[in-house]
């Protein structure tokens, strides 16, 4: 019987990277450090009501949510973390107003860390999973002072980005442009351990993601696309389609980069303010850096969303990603409708 291979430590996958010319010990070490804090994060996550740490913080974000205890803590355990590693010039986070410079007493770095400390954090409290995403910038070259504009880059810029699922078990996927990888936390190792090697989305899918309950409020070219997908093998797509929503875009995401499927929160005239309810900086670029390394499509249903000029720090975007021919359909029905 062939003794199965031991899985490689993040630590070791990193070095290697290195050694390839992937990433330099600055990235190395700033990745390290954001995993660490996200294995503080699960868990704080895992001990649920004995840690004292569910409900709502009593607090808002500046897009008005509610917060919950566990997005103030997650959203401390990452700046903390990364304040001293001396490898950040700045962080960035859904639950933080402005952004947050590295304090002058600690070291300051080359790279700028934008993050969602807690997402899908309404699932919290049903014991759902949830999950960190994080998405790793260059700070520009000698400027004398961080200021937001030096956080607006297009999402191609990302130089790394990955998430962290706290589930039935915690992974971390990651990328660093060559690929997008699993990572497994060994809970007795306290180590992330590779797991899968070079995810690949299914080009085609039959499965869906999506808040159905905004059907109303959506505009046309997704009324025609949704009501394709629903109208299965009797319809023009000429073939039956699965629905799934977790509600925390991780796991969504996380199953799209398992078995394929689309996952979609369009623009809609609920609230003509918000194009979208998914934050670019924070959610959309990450996940269209990762799913597009995993052979994976992602747009706004104009454009590819890593080529999107921001414009906002806490700026919305519509989202349409995974399965690369899905989003291409969906994509095709909105630029039609534009004319
Ligand atoms: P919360 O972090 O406030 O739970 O939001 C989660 C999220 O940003 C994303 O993870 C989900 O895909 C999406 O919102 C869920 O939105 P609906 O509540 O409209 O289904």
């Amino acid at each position: 019987m062939s003794t199965p291979t031991k899985p490689i430590a993040l630590t070791r996958f990193l070095i290697e990277a290195q050694r390839a010319g992937h990433i330099n010990p600055d990235l190395r070490l700033l990745i390290e450090v954001v995993a660490r804090a996200c294995k503080a994060i699960s868990h704080a996550v895992s001990k649920g009501a004995l840690g004292g740490v569910l409900g709502e913080a009593g607090t808002g974000n500046i897009q008005g949510e509610a917060q919950k205890k566990l997005d103030v803590l997650s959203n401390e355990i990452l700046l903390e973390a990364n304040e001293w590693g001396g490898h950040l010039a700045g962080c960035a986070s859904e639950e933080m107003d402005d952004f947050s410079k590295i304090p002058n007493a600690y070291p300051k770095g080359n790279y700028l860390l934008l993050f969602d400390p807690l997402d899908g954090s309404s699932n919290i409290d049903v014991n759902v999973s949830v999950g960190t995403i994080f998405s790793v910038l260059k700070c520009p070259d000698g400027i004398d002072e961080l200021k937001t504009e030096h956080f607006l880059q297009p999402g191609t810029q990302q130089v790394a980005a990955g998430y962290t699922v706290y589930g039935p078990s915690t992974m971390l996927v990651l990328t660093i442009g060559h690929g997008t990888h699993e990572f497994t936390l060994d809970r007795e190792l306290g180590s992330f351990l590779l797991t899968k090697r070079d995810l690949r989305i299914p080009a085609d899918t039959k499965e869906f993601a999506i808040n159905m309950s905004n059907q109303r409020h959506w505009f046309p070219p997704m009324q025609r696309y949704a009501s394709e997908l629903l109208a299965g093998k009797t319809g023009p797509r000429g073939k039956d389609f699965n629905m799934r929503w977790v509600a925390s875009m991780v796991a969504d995401v996380h199953r799209i980069l398992t078995r394929g499927g689309i996952f979609i929160y369009p623009r809609d005239q609920k609230d003509p303010d918000k194009p979208g309810r998914l934050r670019l900086m924070y959610e959309a670029n990450p996940m269209s850096f990762i799913v597009e390394q995993a052979g994976g499509a992602a747009t706004n249903g104009a454009q590819r969303i890593l080529e999107i000029q921001p414009e906002k720090l806490h700026q919305r975007v519509a989202v349409f990603l995974g399965s690369k021919n899905e989003v291409e359909v969906a994509t095709r029905y909105h630029l039609e409708a534009q004319g």
